[in-house]
């Protein structure tokens, strides 16, 4: 038996429409707003305003999603690519020197055959990792050994591929101490370097970054990572860029990203939005998706201020792929595009967050 909307609908107890759509389940979804903006598309309004590339994050199980793949696909729309999950320590080393790039090449090739910008993500994180790495009680120079072959052997592998890595992953505490993790606890802040340096060694011109949540605002944790940074320098360990990850929640933005921008951009270095995504209590309400629209538009035109900025990637384009309500229970709705739930009326539509991403990228006011 085929499932036709009328018949989905009927299971549900819904109404049917007299297009044959199922209504929605919630009315005050049907009522929510979606964009206005005629645009080309934000990589091309990106490369106009002079950055590298507005992109995405993306994950290998949606690409068997051909109508969420013919979005992604669209250069005009997304310039740069960042695999979400495939190139993490448990997908590439599951076990000890036995490296696999199957699944990371997948997302590596997608980007080469469409030219986009390829962002590695990560090396060293503390989250994600093989048992192997936890469990074998290694001691400093074991470790230290593991973090520098982890490291060169993926950012080696993927050479000439990529324009940026994200070698180190949240190295920091919210209140600015490090981390302390089976790298640090072993090995002290050296992991660190020790990462970087293999890196380096493993590809000479692609760009180090260290990346991390909350040092989007001037505080504590932003100071601790600007400090780092300088201690690094300091020490001739080869650093070029930090990632601001740019988890937020609608209504919350922080107020002073430009400020905090540019204490980056002191530094010498360059910087990128890596993670960007903006999620709401839900139910979503009109209200809600128009706040949502502004706070797009003040991250992205933080970002459009500070030349060392060098683009933005959204963490997945679509409600239908957000990590979001997996982790935030009750919270959803973090990106551009809504989802495609045939019940809520959703088709991968634009939501006025498009818009103020696309009217910050053009340089104008909201
Ligand atoms: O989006 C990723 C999700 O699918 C994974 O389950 C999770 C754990 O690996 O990681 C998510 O991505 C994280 C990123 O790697 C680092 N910054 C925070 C992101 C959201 O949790």
């Amino acid at each position: 038996m085929t499932l036709t909307p009328a018949l989905l609908a009927f299971a549900a107890c819904l109404p049917v429409l007299a297009n044959g759509l199922p209504q929605a389940a919630s009315s005050a979804s049907t009522a929510l707003p979606t964009s206005t903006a005629v645009v080309p598309g934000l990589n091309d309004l990106a490369i106009s305003a002079g950055k590298r590339y507005f992109g995405s994050a993306t994950d290998n199980p949606e690409l068997n999603d051909t109508t969420y793949t013919s979005i992604l696909e669209n250069y005009a729309m997304f310039g740069q690519i960042t695999p979400g999950n495939s190139m993490k320590w448990y997908a590439t080393e599951p076990e000890p020197g036995v490296f696999t790039f199957t699944a990371g090449n997948v997302i590596a090739d997608l980007a080469k055959s469409n030219g986009m910008v390829l962002r590695g993500h990560n090396c060293v994180w503390y989250e994600e990792l093989p048992d192997w790495v936890t469990a074998n009680n290694y001691n400093a120079t074991e470790l230290a050994a593991i973090v520098a072959n982890h490291t060169g052997t993926l950012v080696g592998y993927y050479a000439g591929q990529m324009y940026a890595w994200d070698v180190i992953n949240e190295p920091l505490n919210d209140n600015g101490t490090m981390r302390e993790d089976v790298f640090y606890d072993t090995l002290g802040d050296s992991y660190i370097s020790i990462a970087l340096k293999a890196a380096r060694a493993a590809d000479p011109n692609v760009k180090l970054y260290i990346n991390d949540y909350n040092i989007e605002y001037v505080g504590t944790k932003s100071t601790a990572m600007q400090n780092l940074i300088k201690q690094l320098q300091a020490d001739d360990v080869p650093i070029d860029g930090v990632g601001l990850e740019s988890h937020f929640i609608v209504g919350e933005v922080p107020t002073t990203i430009v400020e905090n921008m540019q204490a980056f951009a002191a530094l010498g270095l360059e910087f990128a939005i890596t993670e960007l995504d903006i999620r709401m209590e839900l139910p979503a309400t009109a209200d809600l998706y128009e706040q949502q629209k502004t706070d797009y538009y003040t991250v992205v035109s933080a970002c459009m201020q500070v030349e060392q900025c060098v683009g933005i990637t959204v963490w997945d384009w679509t409600d239908k792929y957000s990590w979001v309500p997996s982790t935030f229970p009750g919270y959803g709705d973090a990106c551009p595009w809504d989802s495609n739930d045939m019940l809520a009326h959703q088709n991968y539509e634009r939501k006025p967050a498009f818009d103020g991403i696309a009217i910050a990228l053009q340089g104008q006011s909201i």
